[in-house]
Protein backbone atom coordinates (compact mmCIF):
# COMPACT_ATOMS: atom_id res chain seq x y z
CA UNK A 1 0.00 0.00 0.00
CA UNK A 2 1.29 3.76 -0.88
CA UNK A 3 1.32 5.54 2.49
CA UNK A 4 1.27 8.71 1.08
CA UNK A 5 -2.66 8.19 -0.18
CA UNK A 6 -2.27 9.42 4.38
CA UNK A 7 -0.94 12.79 3.62
CA UNK A 8 -3.08 15.85 3.60
CA UNK A 9 -1.52 17.60 0.96
CA UNK A 10 -3.89 20.52 0.83
CA UNK A 11 -3.60 21.54 4.20
CA UNK A 12 -3.79 25.41 4.34
CA UNK A 13 -3.24 27.10 7.64
CA UNK A 14 -6.50 28.97 9.13
CA UNK A 15 -7.83 30.63 12.41
CA UNK A 16 -9.99 27.57 12.80
CA UNK A 17 -10.40 27.06 16.67
CA UNK A 18 -12.73 24.65 17.93
CA UNK A 19 -13.86 21.13 20.02
CA UNK A 20 -14.58 17.72 18.98
CA UNK A 21 -15.14 14.78 21.26
CA UNK A 22 -15.44 10.75 20.21
CA UNK A 23 -15.67 7.39 22.44
CA UNK A 24 -13.97 5.04 21.32
CA UNK A 25 -13.87 1.27 23.11
CA UNK A 26 -11.55 -0.95 24.34
CA UNK A 27 -10.80 -4.61 22.42
CA UNK A 28 -9.98 -8.01 22.83
CA UNK A 29 -7.75 -10.05 21.28
CA UNK A 30 -8.64 -13.31 20.15
CA UNK A 31 -5.29 -14.27 17.85
CA UNK A 32 -2.94 -12.27 19.74
CA UNK A 33 -0.77 -9.47 18.81
CA UNK A 34 2.50 -10.15 20.30
CA UNK A 35 5.88 -8.99 18.81
CA UNK A 36 6.81 -6.01 16.15
CA UNK A 37 8.81 -4.66 13.68
CA UNK A 38 9.89 -1.33 13.19
CA UNK A 39 7.46 1.91 12.74
CA UNK A 40 4.79 0.17 14.40
CA UNK A 41 4.34 -3.01 11.76
CA UNK A 42 2.75 -5.91 14.05
CA UNK A 43 5.13 -9.79 12.59
CA UNK A 44 1.44 -10.93 12.67
CA UNK A 45 -2.05 -10.65 11.82
CA UNK A 46 -4.50 -10.38 14.56
CA UNK A 47 -8.44 -10.68 15.44
CA UNK A 48 -10.12 -8.69 18.24
CA UNK A 49 -14.25 -8.62 19.59
CA UNK A 50 -14.47 -4.97 19.87
CA UNK A 51 -15.92 -3.92 23.30
CA UNK A 52 -18.75 -2.11 24.77
CA UNK A 53 -18.87 -0.64 28.27
CA UNK A 54 -15.01 -0.43 28.35
CA UNK A 55 -14.19 2.80 26.55
CA UNK A 56 -12.75 5.96 26.44
CA UNK A 57 -14.44 9.13 26.17
CA UNK A 58 -12.08 12.31 24.59
CA UNK A 59 -12.31 15.89 23.87
CA UNK A 60 -10.21 17.88 22.24
CA UNK A 61 -10.19 21.62 22.39
CA UNK A 62 -8.04 23.17 19.48
CA UNK A 63 -6.69 27.07 19.50
CA UNK A 64 -4.48 28.24 16.94
CA UNK A 65 -1.46 29.51 18.25
CA UNK A 66 1.65 31.76 17.02
CA UNK A 67 4.74 29.98 17.61
CA UNK A 68 4.36 26.60 15.41
CA UNK A 69 8.00 25.32 16.18
CA UNK A 70 6.54 22.73 18.84
CA UNK A 71 4.05 20.48 19.80
CA UNK A 72 1.56 22.38 22.75
CA UNK A 73 -1.08 20.61 24.66
CA UNK A 74 -2.29 19.88 28.38
CA UNK A 75 -3.60 16.01 29.13
CA UNK A 76 -6.59 16.38 31.81
CA UNK A 77 -7.86 12.79 32.87
CA UNK A 78 -11.15 12.96 34.90
CA UNK A 79 -10.40 16.92 34.75
CA UNK A 80 -7.08 16.72 36.85
CA UNK A 81 -3.77 17.39 34.72
CA UNK A 82 -2.05 14.42 34.12
CA UNK A 83 2.37 15.63 33.00
CA UNK A 84 2.72 12.00 32.98
CA UNK A 85 0.84 11.41 30.05
CA UNK A 86 3.29 13.83 28.02
CA UNK A 87 5.80 11.94 26.89
CA UNK A 88 3.49 9.11 25.31
CA UNK A 89 1.84 12.24 23.49
CA UNK A 90 4.78 13.60 22.29
CA UNK A 91 6.07 10.24 20.61
CA UNK A 92 2.30 10.16 19.39
CA UNK A 93 2.21 13.51 18.07
CA UNK A 94 6.14 13.37 16.35
CA UNK A 95 5.17 9.80 15.14
CA UNK A 96 2.27 11.38 13.05
CA UNK A 97 3.13 14.65 12.45
CA UNK A 98 3.75 13.60 8.53
CA UNK A 99 0.52 12.88 8.37
CA UNK A 100 -1.18 15.87 10.25
CA UNK A 101 0.83 18.63 9.09
CA UNK A 102 -1.64 20.99 11.50
CA UNK A 103 0.12 20.07 14.77
CA UNK A 104 1.69 22.60 15.27
CA UNK A 105 -0.24 25.61 14.55
CA UNK A 106 -2.31 24.40 17.19
CA UNK A 107 -2.88 24.10 21.39
CA UNK A 108 -4.78 21.08 22.10
CA UNK A 109 -6.48 20.87 25.34
CA UNK A 110 -7.20 17.22 25.49
CA UNK A 111 -9.47 16.11 28.24
CA UNK A 112 -10.21 12.09 28.38
CA UNK A 113 -12.14 9.64 31.00
CA UNK A 114 -12.23 5.95 31.01
CA UNK A 115 -15.81 4.39 31.80
CA UNK A 116 -13.68 1.26 34.13
CA UNK A 117 -11.95 2.41 36.28
CA UNK A 118 -8.73 4.36 36.18
CA UNK A 119 -6.53 1.23 37.88
CA UNK A 120 -8.03 -1.58 36.66
CA UNK A 121 -5.68 -3.24 34.96
CA UNK A 122 -7.41 -3.04 31.64
CA UNK A 123 -5.07 -1.05 29.36
CA UNK A 124 -6.54 2.23 28.45
CA UNK A 125 -4.55 2.42 25.42
CA UNK A 126 -6.45 1.34 23.21
CA UNK A 127 -9.70 3.13 23.44
CA UNK A 128 -7.56 5.97 24.33
CA UNK A 129 -5.39 6.35 21.67
CA UNK A 130 -7.94 5.50 19.56
CA UNK A 131 -10.47 8.05 20.80
CA UNK A 132 -7.27 10.62 20.55
CA UNK A 133 -6.81 9.91 16.57
CA UNK A 134 -10.42 10.17 15.84
CA UNK A 135 -10.56 13.84 17.31
CA UNK A 136 -7.54 14.63 15.43
CA UNK A 137 -9.19 12.93 11.70
CA UNK A 138 -12.42 15.49 12.88
CA UNK A 139 -9.80 18.29 12.96
CA UNK A 140 -8.49 17.38 9.49
CA UNK A 141 -11.77 17.27 8.28
CA UNK A 142 -12.56 20.99 9.76
CA UNK A 143 -9.23 22.16 8.03
CA UNK A 144 -9.54 20.46 4.72
CA UNK A 145 -11.26 21.51 1.60
CA UNK A 146 -11.37 17.84 0.63
CA UNK A 147 -14.87 15.79 0.94
CA UNK A 148 -13.71 12.63 3.38
CA UNK A 149 -14.91 9.50 2.86
CA UNK A 150 -16.49 7.81 5.58
CA UNK A 151 -13.51 4.83 4.88
CA UNK A 152 -10.50 7.00 4.53
CA UNK A 153 -11.56 8.93 7.63
CA UNK A 154 -11.39 5.35 9.27
CA UNK A 155 -8.65 4.58 7.77
CA UNK A 156 -6.40 6.94 8.17
CA UNK A 157 -7.40 7.16 12.08
CA UNK A 158 -7.31 3.88 12.83
CA UNK A 159 -3.43 4.06 10.75
CA UNK A 160 -2.98 7.24 13.12
CA UNK A 161 -4.03 5.12 16.41
CA UNK A 162 -1.43 2.52 15.28
CA UNK A 163 1.10 4.35 15.75
CA UNK A 164 -0.13 5.40 18.82
CA UNK A 165 0.02 2.24 20.35
CA UNK A 166 -0.52 -0.85 17.92
CA UNK A 167 -3.77 -3.11 19.49
CA UNK A 168 -5.86 1.14 19.27
CA UNK A 169 -5.98 0.76 15.30
CA UNK A 170 -8.90 -2.32 16.43
CA UNK A 171 -11.02 -0.37 17.85
CA UNK A 172 -12.78 2.02 15.80
CA UNK A 173 -15.09 -0.34 14.39
CA UNK A 174 -16.97 -3.46 15.38
CA UNK A 175 -17.76 -6.16 16.07
CA UNK A 176 -15.02 -7.98 14.81
CA UNK A 177 -11.85 -6.26 13.68
CA UNK A 178 -8.65 -8.09 11.99
CA UNK A 179 -5.22 -6.05 11.76
CA UNK A 180 -2.28 -7.37 9.87
CA UNK A 181 -2.49 -8.66 6.42
CA UNK A 182 -3.43 -12.19 5.97
CA UNK A 183 -3.50 -13.81 2.79
CA UNK A 184 -7.26 -15.49 3.58
CA UNK A 185 -8.55 -11.80 4.97
CA UNK A 186 -9.62 -9.40 2.07
CA UNK A 187 -8.31 -6.02 2.39
CA UNK A 188 -6.15 -6.66 5.54
CA UNK A 189 -2.99 -4.54 6.08
CA UNK A 190 -0.33 -4.08 8.49
CA UNK A 191 -0.46 -0.04 8.81
CA UNK A 192 -4.56 -0.68 9.76
CA UNK A 193 -7.30 -2.83 11.04
CA UNK A 194 -10.32 -3.39 8.75
CA UNK A 195 -13.75 -4.74 9.83
CA UNK A 196 -13.72 -8.63 9.09
CA UNK A 197 -15.14 -9.07 5.83
CA UNK A 198 -17.10 -12.14 6.17
CA UNK A 199 -20.00 -14.02 7.36
CA UNK A 200 -20.21 -14.34 11.04
CA UNK A 201 -22.79 -17.42 12.68
CA UNK A 202 -25.41 -15.56 14.95
CA UNK A 203 -24.09 -17.22 18.23
CA UNK A 204 -21.28 -14.97 18.13
CA UNK A 205 -24.15 -11.79 18.10
CA UNK A 206 -24.09 -9.96 21.73
CA UNK A 207 -21.21 -12.45 22.59
CA UNK A 208 -20.30 -11.59 26.21
CA UNK A 209 -17.23 -10.83 28.10
CA UNK A 210 -17.00 -10.30 31.60
CA UNK A 211 -14.10 -9.22 32.98
CA UNK A 212 -12.65 -10.93 36.26
CA UNK A 213 -9.92 -7.77 38.20
CA UNK A 214 -7.86 -9.85 39.50
CA UNK A 215 -5.36 -7.58 39.65
CA UNK A 216 -5.78 -4.03 39.90
CA UNK A 217 -2.20 -2.61 40.01
CA UNK A 218 0.54 -1.68 37.36
CA UNK A 219 2.16 -4.41 35.62
CA UNK A 220 6.05 -5.43 36.24
CA UNK A 221 6.75 -5.37 32.11
CA UNK A 222 5.05 -3.26 29.69
CA UNK A 223 3.77 -4.20 26.46
CA UNK A 224 5.97 -2.27 24.72
CA UNK A 225 9.32 -4.11 26.56
CA UNK A 226 7.05 -7.29 26.18
CA UNK A 227 6.89 -6.74 22.40
CA UNK A 228 10.32 -6.02 22.37
CA UNK A 229 11.12 -9.67 24.07
CA UNK A 230 10.33 -11.15 20.99
CA UNK A 231 13.43 -10.28 18.99
CA UNK A 232 15.52 -12.96 19.20
CA UNK A 233 13.04 -14.63 21.07
CA UNK A 234 13.83 -18.78 20.66
CA UNK A 235 9.78 -19.43 19.54
CA UNK A 236 9.00 -16.35 17.75
CA UNK A 237 9.55 -17.99 14.08
CA UNK A 238 6.78 -20.66 15.46
CA UNK A 239 4.46 -18.55 17.42
CA UNK A 240 3.76 -15.94 14.03
CA UNK A 241 3.64 -18.93 11.96
CA UNK A 242 0.90 -20.15 14.56
CA UNK A 243 -0.75 -17.16 14.57
CA UNK A 244 -1.22 -16.95 10.87
CA UNK A 245 -2.69 -20.38 10.80
CA UNK A 246 -5.21 -19.59 13.66
CA UNK A 247 -6.72 -16.39 11.21
CA UNK A 248 -7.18 -19.16 8.42
CA UNK A 249 -8.68 -21.12 10.81
CA UNK A 250 -10.71 -18.74 12.93
CA UNK A 251 -12.46 -17.82 9.08
CA UNK A 252 -14.74 -21.32 9.62
CA UNK A 253 -15.20 -21.45 13.05
CA UNK A 254 -16.64 -18.10 12.76
CA UNK A 255 -19.19 -19.02 9.50
CA UNK A 256 -19.86 -22.48 11.46
CA UNK A 257 -20.39 -21.21 15.07
CA UNK A 258 -18.28 -24.29 15.77
CA UNK A 259 -18.25 -23.32 19.96
CA UNK A 260 -15.73 -26.29 20.80
CA UNK A 261 -13.10 -25.12 18.15
CA UNK A 262 -13.71 -21.75 19.13
CA UNK A 263 -12.98 -22.11 22.68
CA UNK A 264 -9.77 -24.32 22.17
CA UNK A 265 -8.72 -21.42 19.46
CA UNK A 266 -9.05 -18.70 22.01
CA UNK A 267 -7.77 -20.94 25.21
CA UNK A 268 -4.90 -21.92 23.24
CA UNK A 269 -3.89 -18.26 21.94
CA UNK A 270 -4.32 -16.64 25.72
CA UNK A 271 -1.88 -19.51 26.87
CA UNK A 272 0.57 -19.30 23.95
CA UNK A 273 0.41 -15.20 24.55
CA UNK A 274 2.14 -16.04 27.82
CA UNK A 275 4.11 -18.52 27.29
CA UNK A 276 5.96 -16.52 25.29
CA UNK A 277 6.34 -14.15 28.20
CA UNK A 278 7.78 -16.94 30.84
CA UNK A 279 10.08 -17.87 27.69
CA UNK A 280 11.54 -14.46 26.51
CA UNK A 281 14.98 -13.36 28.16
CA UNK A 282 14.74 -11.63 30.88
CA UNK A 283 11.50 -14.02 31.68
CA UNK A 284 8.26 -12.64 33.10
CA UNK A 285 5.27 -13.96 34.67
CA UNK A 286 1.62 -11.66 34.47
CA UNK A 287 -0.54 -14.17 35.61
CA UNK A 288 -0.89 -14.20 39.25
CA UNK A 289 -2.12 -17.53 41.55
CA UNK A 290 -6.06 -16.35 41.22
CA UNK A 291 -5.56 -16.31 37.16
CA UNK A 292 -5.20 -20.11 37.36
CA UNK A 293 -7.33 -20.41 39.77
CA UNK A 294 -10.19 -19.00 38.01
CA UNK A 295 -9.20 -20.73 34.63
CA UNK A 296 -8.99 -24.27 36.59
CA UNK A 297 -12.72 -23.23 37.68
CA UNK A 298 -13.66 -22.43 34.23
CA UNK A 299 -12.42 -25.46 32.82
CA UNK A 300 -14.10 -28.13 35.67
CA UNK A 301 -17.55 -26.06 35.20
CA UNK A 302 -17.43 -26.45 31.35
CA UNK A 303 -16.82 -30.22 31.92
CA UNK A 304 -18.91 -30.60 34.39
CA UNK A 305 -22.31 -29.22 32.40
CA UNK A 306 -21.01 -29.00 28.95
CA UNK A 307 -21.57 -24.88 28.78
CA UNK A 308 -19.32 -23.00 26.05
CA UNK A 309 -17.59 -21.24 28.48
CA UNK A 310 -14.20 -19.88 27.95
CA UNK A 311 -11.28 -17.63 29.03
CA UNK A 312 -9.01 -15.31 27.41
CA UNK A 313 -6.49 -13.27 28.77
CA UNK A 314 -4.69 -9.81 27.80
CA UNK A 315 -1.41 -9.12 29.11
CA UNK A 316 -1.66 -8.88 32.29
CA UNK A 317 -3.34 -11.56 35.31
CA UNK A 318 -6.94 -10.17 34.99
CA UNK A 319 -9.50 -12.61 33.13
CA UNK A 320 -11.56 -12.24 30.23
CA UNK A 321 -14.46 -14.91 30.67
CA UNK A 322 -16.22 -15.25 27.27
CA UNK A 323 -19.64 -16.71 26.36
CA UNK A 324 -22.28 -16.49 23.96
CA UNK A 325 -25.56 -14.92 24.84
CA UNK A 326 -27.82 -17.76 24.76
CA UNK A 327 -25.99 -19.65 27.74
CA UNK A 328 -25.78 -16.08 29.49
CA UNK A 329 -28.16 -16.50 32.60
CA UNK A 330 -26.09 -20.05 33.80
CA UNK A 331 -22.96 -18.90 33.66
CA UNK A 332 -23.11 -15.18 34.60
CA UNK A 333 -24.46 -16.98 37.99
CA UNK A 334 -21.65 -19.35 37.96
CA UNK A 335 -19.19 -16.36 37.75
CA UNK A 336 -20.93 -14.94 40.15
CA UNK A 337 -21.44 -17.77 42.47
CA UNK A 338 -17.73 -19.02 41.77
CA UNK A 339 -14.97 -16.94 40.11
CA UNK A 340 -16.31 -13.12 41.76
CA UNK A 341 -14.61 -14.48 44.99
CA UNK A 342 -10.92 -14.61 43.34
CA UNK A 343 -11.22 -10.74 42.23
CA UNK A 344 -9.56 -8.03 43.74
CA UNK A 345 -11.86 -6.66 46.06
CA UNK A 346 -14.70 -8.91 44.01
CA UNK A 347 -14.08 -6.30 41.38
CA UNK A 348 -15.42 -7.24 37.76
CA UNK A 349 -16.77 -5.71 34.49
CA UNK A 350 -19.62 -7.25 32.86
CA UNK A 351 -19.03 -6.26 29.18
CA UNK A 352 -19.77 -7.63 25.73
CA UNK A 353 -18.90 -7.22 21.75
CA UNK A 354 -19.37 -3.64 20.35
CA UNK A 355 -19.49 -1.87 17.34
CA UNK A 356 -17.22 0.77 17.81
CA UNK A 357 -16.33 4.35 17.40
CA UNK A 358 -19.00 7.34 18.55
CA UNK A 359 -18.68 11.10 17.85
CA UNK A 360 -20.12 12.80 20.60
C1 LIG B 1 -3.31 -7.70 21.65
N1 LIG B 1 -1.73 -6.97 23.43
O1 LIG B 1 -3.39 -8.28 20.54
C2 LIG B 1 -2.09 -8.02 22.48
C3 LIG B 1 -2.32 -9.22 23.34
C4 LIG B 1 -1.67 -7.43 24.77
C5 LIG B 1 -1.81 -8.87 24.69
O2 LIG B 1 -1.53 -5.44 21.85
O3 LIG B 1 3.61 -1.23 22.07
O4 LIG B 1 -0.48 -1.72 23.95
O5 LIG B 1 1.52 0.17 22.16
O6 LIG B 1 1.96 -1.33 20.21
O7 LIG B 1 -0.89 -2.52 21.59
C6 LIG B 1 -0.86 -4.75 23.96
O8 LIG B 1 0.14 -4.04 23.30
O9 LIG B 1 1.47 -2.31 22.46
C7 LIG B 1 -1.40 -5.74 23.02
P1 LIG B 1 2.18 -1.11 21.68
P2 LIG B 1 -0.04 -2.55 22.80
O10 LIG B 1 -4.22 -7.00 22.09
Amino acid sequence: MNLSGFLFNNYKKTNNNGVVTWSSPSNIALVKYWGKKEHQIPENPSISFTLDACKTITEVTFETKTNNETFSFEVFLDEKAKPDFHPKIETFFKRIEAYLPFLKDFHFTIKTRNTFPHSSGIASSASGMSALALCLMSIEKELSDANLTEEYFIQKASFLARLGSGSACRSLEGDLVVWGHHPAIKGSSDYFGVKYPYQVHEVFKNYHDTILLVDKGEKQVSSTVGHNLMHGHPFAKQRFKQAVDNITNIKEILKTGNLEAFIALVESEALTLHAMMMTSMPYFILMKPNTLEIINKIWAFRKETGLPICFTLDAGANVHVLYPQKDSEIIYEFIKTQLVGYCQNGHYICDRIGFGAKQL
